[in-house]
């Protein structure tokens, strides 16, 4: 990372895995929407960081340990070796991968929890109420219910709680109810989208009961100062592993001081609550500013059914890329489903986005187009011509394109972002059947050649635009557009023209048609 003070800092997160069993598609679902959007801020020269990771303490975890007979601490390892490899196959750019086990990280908590007790927030006494483990979280009375099974649950996630009672330390949520609705005001898009944001919001509104922040009865987490027989609530050593990312406890380090506050925390519907109620009230206990934005995506279902180990329909990140390709499943995922509504998959659904969007719309142009080049023009890239009045609109289209995706990026609205794009390739293929350059060759090669370059233009506009989406895919474009790698390749020359002349490589295809393979 080489600090420029004129670029602009941009720091995002995902939320961290709980390495107690293996990564299914709604991790990959969200490492690919944080890592797009890392991407698109590092292309647009901004200075990125990245933070990803496992969250390993917790009686979650805890308890997997005992029913596979192994220490949490080998479980953690094991699983979060097998998290990182994961974001690795799907090409997840993030600059650390944090463990909730590392050193840093537990004097971090430590430090925090000191701070927010120097306020005057934490106090001792005994907690009594319903605990889910699955969740890792308290509920109410009210939020519970006991079924036919003679178990009792959690409603609003069908998670068993058990009765808790042990010594705890309290942290007075109760006082920040006001101060949370007040910044909740005035900053309208801290949590996004608006729908879950009002949830949020409404939950706050009803009032805050003070949080048990400590446990007792267990010893797998970091201990509290002053206190070493109680452990932190995993979510209070959790969440600060955000902080722990960029350098706090020191706050007067570079990093804390270029990437604190955090951008955008990306997380899934199910935790939002602790991402836009209990962490901003503890950094305000602690004196910290608040991130600036909590995005809050969907869940991802199979065909439309829950994803459940009961079920057998979990699917492994890993089988994904091996069926369709990765850059296939990035665009997939990030087209498909509006970020931040619930979505679902299917085989035809991805087959159908792989053949029209990516093999014919895309694809097909690039080949079609490059093809004339190397049969006509001895694969050299040809000038740029007078435009006629159907060249400038395609053009001023495609040209328009860049600032469209700033905006949706900046909304995490991928999926509109791609929209546009593929709006323009569509224009594109319908000016390239229009002009017809296959018969331009023969009556005005000239004519054909300015076509080409028009087509080729926006080709290469919308491989830079795609790389945030599907990297490697991008690359092979824009190697066989002649594009040089490096700056040629950033947005800062969305506007460069193609360099007339250019020797141009064989073209290949790269998006291939999917085949359902053949019954043996
Ligand atoms: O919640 N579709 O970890 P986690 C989409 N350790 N996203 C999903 C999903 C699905 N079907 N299932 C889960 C934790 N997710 C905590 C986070 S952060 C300080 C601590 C999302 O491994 C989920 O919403 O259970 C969360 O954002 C992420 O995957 C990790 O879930």
């Amino acid at each position: 990372m080489s600090a420029t003070p004129e670029h602009q800092s941009f720091y995002i997160t995902t939320a961290i895995s709980y390495p107690n069993g293996v990564p299914h598609i709604g991790h990959a679902y969200e490492f690919i929407a944080t890592d797009a959007m890392a991407r698109f801020r590092r292309l647009d020269g901004e200075e990125v960081f990245f933070l990803t990771g496992t969250d390993e303490h917790g009686q979650k975890m805890l308890q997997t340990a005992q029913k596979e007979g192994v220490t949490p601490a080998d479980l953690a390892r094991r699983n979060s070796d097998n998290f990182q490899a994961t974001q690795d196959g799907l090409g997840i750019s993030y600059d650390r991968f944090i463990r909730t086990t590392d050193a840093d990280h537990h004097a971090a908590a430590q430090a925090l929890w000191k701070r927010m007790e120097a306020n005057g927030d934490i106090y001792l006494d005994k907690y009594a109420g319903w605990y889910s483990v699955r969740d890792e979280a308290y509920y109410s009375e009210e939020e519970t219910e006991l079924r036919a099974d003679g178990v009792r649950y959690s409603t609003g996630t069908d998670t068993e709680v058990t009765w808790t009672e042990e010594e705890s330390y309290f942290f007075r949520l109760s006082q920040y109810q006001d101060r949370l609705l007040a910044h909740y005001a005035q900053h309208p898009t801290f949590g996004a989208p608006q729908s879950r944001f009002n949830e949020v919001i409404r939950f706050v509104e009803g009032g805050l009961q003070d949080l048990s922040i400590s446990r007792t009865t267990f010893d797998w987490g970091v201990p509290v100062p002053g206190d070493p027989k109680h452990v932190m609530y995993v979510w209070v050593d959790a969440l600060t592993n955000y902080l722990t990312g960029v350098g706090f406890p020191d706050t007067e380090s570079a990093q804390f001081k270029r990437f604190w506050p955090a951008d955008v925390h990306v997380i899934g519907k199910d935790i939002s609550r602790f991402h836009a109620i209990y962490w901003p009230a503890f950094l305000m206990s602690a004196g910290l500013e608040l991130p600036r934005r909590v995005m809050i995506h969907g869940f991802l279902n199979n065909n439309g059914v829950k994803m459940s180990k009961s079920l057998g329909n979990v699917v492994s990140p890993e089988d994904f890329v091996d069926q369709y390709g990765l850059d296939q499943m990035r665009f997939f995922f990030l087209r498909e489903v509006p970020f931040g509504a619930d979505g679902s998959y299917s085989h035809d659904a991805i087959v159908g986005r792989m053949n029209a969007d990516l093999a014919n719309n895309l694809g097909n142009l690039a080949q079609r187009s490059l093809s004339m080049v190397a049969k006509n023009l001895d694969g050299q890239m040809p000038h740029r011509g007078e435009f006629t009045e159907a060249d400038q609109a395609l053009l001023t289209a495609a040209g328009a394109l860049l600032e469209t995706s700033r905006d949706h990026y900046a909304r995490q609205e991928f999926s509109l972002a791609l929209e546009a794009t593929w709006q323009v390739l569509h224009e594109a293929n319908a000016y390239f059947a229009e002009q017809q350059p296959w018969v331009l060759r023969k009556n005005d090669p000239a004519r054909m050649a300015d076509v080409l370059w028009v087509t080729l233009d926006v080709v290469r506009r919308v491989a830079l635009l795609v790389q945030p989406v599907m990297p490697d895919a991008a690359d092979q474009l824009l190697d066989v557009l002649g594009v040089p790698a490096g700056a040629s390749r950033t947005f800062a020359a969305f506007d460069d023209a193609l360099a007339a002349g250019t020797q141009l490589p064989q073209p290949t295809p790269i998006f291939p048609k999917y085949e359902e393979p053949t019954q043996g």
